[in-house]
């Protein structure tokens, strides 16, 4: 593609179009080292009109775009294809906060603005940016909206999806939408903003967004609880909000296994307890609101009813990190057993119960010494039912029993109803199986959107839907 590349360096200047490996590697594999590939080359526009000129460029000579952001990402959705066809388009060098409105409570982002700097900013202004993972110094406002980012904070604040009033997107032919309007109503047809949200960038590459911003909540009140059960800490979540209403922002589920790993990476357990489920609860509230109050009440309350076994609550803000860790830490530390199979389910919360009862046998019997590491958004019904090999496997030996492991965990939870995919997507890594729990209809109107928008088919192919 040597025109191609000639007309891309001469859009965006010859340096931020990388084609040398060493300076391309980063671009090509995800953050576990799960997702692999070869880009033809790594794009870096620093304006949307040098992403509208790249993309333009591309879609002219028929050339494949991924858009990339932080790179954290759980399903491959931002990794090229292995046989060097694809452009990687990654948006780290658009990071320019365009506008902070605290009386309207917005704010006006680019979309390679990193997380925690949006979170920053809002708090500059005396606001909240509410949305909060633990990838949030790395992952990108772009990234969380074509992914639909959840995370620990959506109980009281939603997803993603709703933080943001606009977005500026370009779409796979070169043009740009500019939808960034920050209109808390407006009915004026299809809603083309929340389309692109979630999408993966199968549909265009976001390069703005207007996001919302709520009232500060500088009062917080933190708990680590150890559980009897997993149907103890779906009872509590009506329990939690009687005492607390929307104050109640967090609520979070980590088992024996997910706690013992972070344990051995350093954290400190601030309970001495046998339980196999702990819970971190959080609520928050504006200045000199009594959350510890309605704290104590709600995890006397649970005491009283034996839904909660034994709690601390964090005296201090260096406490409260700990609490936080022993949740936020799970991820990272499960990598020290080697690769893993990766669900991220949902059901409804009164099905909980039955997912972890099933899924634990049927596994055990499928895999004998098999490691669930489960953890998650309880408060969402969302579980983080990861697998970590049996310690007398090779990692190789392991990944071969993945499809049907995997097919284990999403029958089930299809079977109660649930999604398997919660919150982090489908990329390349989930898609078939998406597609393979959805109907044909429903299948046939993500093809149709898809062909309206992209009808080339050169936007992120094979992510979200499998290639046909
Ligand atoms: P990338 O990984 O770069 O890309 C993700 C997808 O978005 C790809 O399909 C890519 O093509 C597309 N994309 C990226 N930028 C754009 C753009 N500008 N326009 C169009 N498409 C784009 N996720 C959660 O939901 N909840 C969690 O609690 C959570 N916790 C995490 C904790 C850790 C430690 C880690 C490593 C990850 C976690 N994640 C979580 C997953 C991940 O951080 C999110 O999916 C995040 O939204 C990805 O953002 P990113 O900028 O890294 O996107
Ligand atoms: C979390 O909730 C993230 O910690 C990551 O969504 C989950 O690594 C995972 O599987
Ligand atoms: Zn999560």
């Amino acid at each position: 593609m040597p025109d191609l590349l000639t007309d891309l360096r001469a859009a965006l200047g010859d340096e931020h179009v990388l084609t040398a490996e060493a300076n391309t590697a980063a671009y090509a594999v995800d953050w576990r080292g799960a997702y692999r590939g070869t880009p033809l080359a790594v794009l870096r526009p620093g304006s949307t009109d040098e992403v509208a000129a790249a993309v333009r460029l591309a879609n002219d000579a028929g050339v494949a775009i991924v858009p990339q952001g932080g790179n954290t990402g759980m399903c491959g959705g931002a990794v090229p294809t292995d046989d060097g066809s694809q452009l990687v388009l990654s948006l780290g060098r658009m990071r320019r906060v365009r506008e902070v409105d605290a009386e309207g409570g917005t704010i006006t982002v680019e979309a390679g603005v990193v997380l925690a700097e949006v979170q920053e900013a809002a708090a500059e202004a005396g606001r909240l940016f509410p949305v909060s993972l633990g990838s949030e110094g790395s992952c990108t406002v772009g990234g969380t909206i074509a992914t639909n980012a959840g995370g620990t904070a959506v109980l009281r604040y939603g997803m993603m999806r709703s933080q943001v009033l606009g977005l500026e997107v370009v779409l796979p032919d070169g043009r740009v939408w500019d939808g960034l309007r920050s209109l808390r109503k407006d009915n004026t047809g299809y809603d083309l903003t929340q389309l692109f949200i979630g999408a993966e960038g199968t549909l265009g590459v976001v390069t703005a967004a207007v996001l919302t911003l709520q009232p500060a909540t500088p009062a917080r009140a933190t708990a680590w609880v150890a559980l009897p059960s997993v149907a103890a800490a779906a009872t509590l979540l009506p329990l939690l909000r009687d005492h607390a209403a929307d104050r109640l922002t967090t609520w979070e589920l980590v088992s024996r296994p997910a706690l013992e790993l972070v344990l051995a990476a350093g954290v400190t357990n601030p309970l001495d307890s046998t339980a196999e489920w702990f819970g971190l609860v959080e609520l928050a509230g504006p200045a000199g609101a009594d959350v510890d109050a309605d704290l104590e009440r709600a995890l006397g309350d649970a005491v009283e009813k034996d839904l909660v076994l034994d709690a601390a609550i964090a005296g201090s803000p260096a406490q409260r990190a700990g609490l936080w860790a022993l949740r936020e830490r799970v991820s990272e530390a499960q990598e020290s057993l080697g690769p893993t199979v990766k669900h991220d389910v949902s059901v409804p919360i009164s099905s909980l119960d039955d997912l972890v009862a099933r899924l634990g046998p049927a596994l055990e019997e499928a895999l004998p010494g098999i490691r669930p590491i489960v953890y998650g958004h309880v408060g969402d019904g969302n579980l983080h039912y990861n697998l970590s090999r049996p310690p007398s496997l090779e990692p190789e030996d392991f990944l071969v029993h993945a499809v049907e492991l995997s097919r284990i965990v999403h029958d089930t939870t299809a079977a109660l109803d649930g999604s398997i995919s919660a919150e982090h997507g489908l990329g390349s890594g989930k898609a078939a199986a998406a597609a393979a729990y959805k109907s044909d209809v429903e299948v046939d109107l993500m093809r149709a959107v898809k062909a309206a928008l992209d009808p080339a088919g050169l936007m992120n192919p094979g992510k979200v839907l499998p290639l046909q």
